[in-house]
């Protein structure tokens, strides 16, 4: 049974009312946006390692431009969405204590390395074209700041795709070898990129509840079944081989019939013991212990400034 303040709060959310910082919530509402959009700004910062392994190697000045470019629209995702969690009262510092110590979690996507050039153009294909997949949706969500936050994102993430699926076309219409290198890149992506949408419906705890707050627009299998059925026919169209034995196209539903990931390795990859997470870790906590004199300096100069002003 809800409270009179919880139900009057269902009422706006189901007239399509945009919630705003100042307004009053359920602390379970707020406390389910600090984990998603904290674990979302998480993501594109952590994100930003398996391509930054590749700006010091693109093959050319203008690929390596533009991989600059997209990396460093990453960090700016990471600031919009840590700018929007910090209006629900939590701080970025806060939330950066809790990606480093294990206390909150970011895409399991971001744990598998990325081993050739042909990776960056199915990292932008494959990951980037799932993480629109969700956040198109979310652009209608209903916290006014995480929505104001999409939109903007979402404009910058169908640049990074098409910079991948261009990657992808000169590598599998290139030679032998590079065509051979996007295939590789596709079998080692595809199942991965199919487990950014979360566990199968019947294992997702909080997509009840998020959608009754329309937090989350779709369950992660309706999102999924949408990826595949866009991502197959540019698959066809590269002329690569979806890494699926089960994949076949259903007239009845109108769309793909597909293998499921294997869970048992996402569940494997949440724990922590995915290929990179170790490393992953490693570099954030690197780049945290690294910064601390900038850190210390501003606070110290700052300190310095309040003191001449007293005086
Ligand atoms: N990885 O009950 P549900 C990007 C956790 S895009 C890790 O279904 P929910 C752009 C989940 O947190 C990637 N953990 O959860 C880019 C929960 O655990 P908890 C980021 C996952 O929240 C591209 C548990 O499993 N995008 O970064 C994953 O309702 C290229 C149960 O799951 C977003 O974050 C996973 N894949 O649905 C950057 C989008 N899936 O917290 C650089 C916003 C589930 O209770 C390069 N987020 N878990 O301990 C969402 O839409 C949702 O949070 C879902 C999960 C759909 C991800």
């Amino acid at each position: 049974d809800m409270s009179p303040e919880d139900a009057a709060f269902q009422d706006r959310i189901d007239a399509g009312e945009k919630i705003e910082p100042k307004d009053w919530m359920p602390e379970g509402y707020r406390k389910t946006l600090i984990r998603q959009i904290g674990q979302h700004a998480h993501s594109e910062i952590v994100g930003q390692l398996p391509e930054g392994n590749w700006i010091t190697r693109a093959p050319t000045l203008e690929r390596k431009a533009i991989l600059l470019a997209k990396v460093q629209d990453e960090a700016g995702h990471g600031l919009y969405l840590y700018g929007a969690a910090e209006t629900l009262g939590i701080s970025r510092d806060e939330m950066t204590r809790m990606l480093l110590d294990g206390r909150m979690k970011y895409s399991s996507i971001f744990n598998y390395p990325t081993l050739t050039w042909a990776d960056m153009g199915a990292v932008g294909w494959l990951v980037d074209g799932a993480a629109i997949m969700n956040q198109v949706p979310l652009q209608r969500t209903s916290f006014g700041p995480y929505s104001r936050a999409m939109i903007r994102i979402c404009k910058e993430e169908s640049f990074h795709q098409r910079q991948g699926f261009d990657i992808m076309m000169k590598m599998a219409k290139g030679t032998p070898q590079q065509k051979a290198m996007a295939q590789d890149a596709l079998n080692r992506f595809w199942f991965p990129s199919l487990m950014m949408f979360g566990p199968s419906d019947k294992d997702s705890v909080h997509s009840a509840q998020s959608m009754a707050w329309r937090i989350k627009m779709n369950t992660n299998d309706e999102l999924r079944q949408k990826f595949v059925d866009q991502t197959v026919p540019q698959a066809d169209y590269l002329g690569l081989r979806v890494p699926d034995e089960n994949l076949k196209w259903n007239a009845d539903k109108g769309g793909y019939d597909f293998s499921e990931p294997d869970w048992e390795e996402f569940f494997e990859v949440l724990k922590g013991n995915g290929p990179c997470n170790v490393d992953r870790l490693a570099a954030r906590n690197a780049a945290w212990d690294n910064g601390a004199w900038v850190r210390d300096g501003l606070m110290a100069h700052a300190e310095k400034k309040r003191a001449r002003k007293t005086a």
